[in-house]
């Protein structure tokens, strides 16, 4: 039984160690919005919401978050029983369309709350069987080839499972062609175009797919199935899905058209935790490879994307980077590091297993406001 008693909504401000690029727009420093849920217990835990300051990625963004979480779900949630975390998604989802980031922001923060009255790990909770996972890194658009294959090399060397490379037209087969040449045929690299093609661009996708890339990741429009489906009749590359995939029937409709062969799971995207296990676990029946993606999230969003990657079918390498790799300071301790072997341990204490630094957030914090039961 839980029963969530107060939810205070922060919105902090977290300059990027570097600006980040996609085909879509680039983002210098994240507008990052928080979750401090309490239970009737007093316990209390932290989610984070993954939208965006722009609606480039998905219609959603930070601002739209806020509204739908004060306006429309947090009342929905605040002062209400629940027998499991499992039962929250239902009860967002009724009735109001869309908004899962905003859904999953208190869909996960419900999951963390109950890792952490149980005393249990998150990753535990939810079925979780590794102890580390695999580390990937997703290098934004970068100036020229020469450019790109620095970074690649760098994070190579630094011992990445997985190296993605952001992609557009006019930085596209050049610059994956130079990274390929640089790192070897064997190298684990992807390309990543978030929507930047159309049907029109297959002779750019056909020369990709010559580059032995472990998956090409949503190159055409952001809620497109049927035109991915045709697109992968004509690569060996296996597509990947991001963006189009925000529900399990999402990911069902992928398997039934043949519109992808591994599927990039964000909480934040599908709505939350329940919805990615569920992802996951259709995935796994059909052998279709999952791995987590990220949002440039915060220490707070990681752990609830480290604790999902360690379930069973994570088999690919996540977007999870260590803290270093996005801040020059982490608002959780301890901050996420990356072994030697390119792996993140997952934690094996209580809740999300890093301490807020709720001091730190109180200085970044640009707007508060505090929901409660009424
Ligand atoms: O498409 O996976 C994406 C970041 C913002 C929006 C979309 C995407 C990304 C990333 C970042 O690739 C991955 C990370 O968090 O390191
Ligand atoms: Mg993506």
């Amino acid at each position: 039984m839980m029963e969530i008693r107060r939810i205070t909504l922060r919105e902090i401000r977290l300059p990027l160690k570097e600006p980040f690029r996609i085909s879509s727009g680039v983002v210098a420093e994240r507008r990052i919005a928080l979750l401090e849920l309490q239970e009737a217990s007093g316990a209390i835990t932290w989610s984070e919401c993954v939208a965006g300051e722009f609606p480039n990625y998905s219609p959603e963004t930070i601002d739209t978050a806020w509204l739908a979480i004060t306006e429309w779900l947090g009342p929905r949630v605040v002062g209400r029983a629940f027998q499991s975390p499992g039962e929250v998604f239902a009860v967002l989802e009724h009735d109001v369309r869309g908004h899962l980031m905003a859904k999953a922001a208190i869909e996960m923060g419900a999951w963390g709350l109950e890792a952490t009255m149980l005393g249990m790990p998150l990753s535990t909770l939810l079925g979780g069987t590794r102890r580390e996972i695999e580390v990937g890194i997703s290098l934004g658009i970068q100036p020229s080839p020469e450019a790109l294959v620095r970074r690649v090399t760098e994070a190579l060397a630094a011992g990445y499972r997985k190296v993605k490379i952001k992609i557009m037209p006019g930085a596209d087969v050049d610059f994956v062609r130079a990274a390929r040449e640089a790192a070897g045929p064997s190298a684990p690299l992807m390309a990543d175009a978030n929507n930047a093609y159309t049907l029109d661009d297959v002779p750019s996708l056909l020369a990709l797919d010559e580059l032995d890339l472990m998956m090409i990741e949503q190159p055409l429009a952001w809620d497109d199935l049927v035109r991915h489906a045709t697109l992968q009749r004509q690569l060996r590359t296996p597509l990947c899905l991001d963006e189009s995939i925000t529900s399990l029937d999402r990911a069902q409709d992928m398997v039934a058209l043949g519109a992808g062969r591994i599927v990039n799971i964000k909480p934040g995207r599908v709505g939350g935790l329940a919805s990615s296990v569920a992802i996951h676990d259709f995935c796994q029946s059909n052998d279709v490879p999952v791995w987590c993606g990220g949002m440039l999230e915060s220490g707070i969003g990681r752990a609830y994307n480290v604790a999902l990657a360690s379930l069973p079918n994570f088999v690919k390498p996540g977007d999870v980077s260590p803290s270093s790799r996005y801040w020059d300071r982490d608002i959780v301790a301890p901050e996420w590091t990356m072994t030697d072997r390119g792996t993140m341990v997952v934690p094996q204490g209580a809740g999300l297993g890093v301490e807020v630094d709720v001091d730190r957030v109180a200085d970044l914090t640009v707007r508060e406001t505090v929901l409660r039961a009424s």
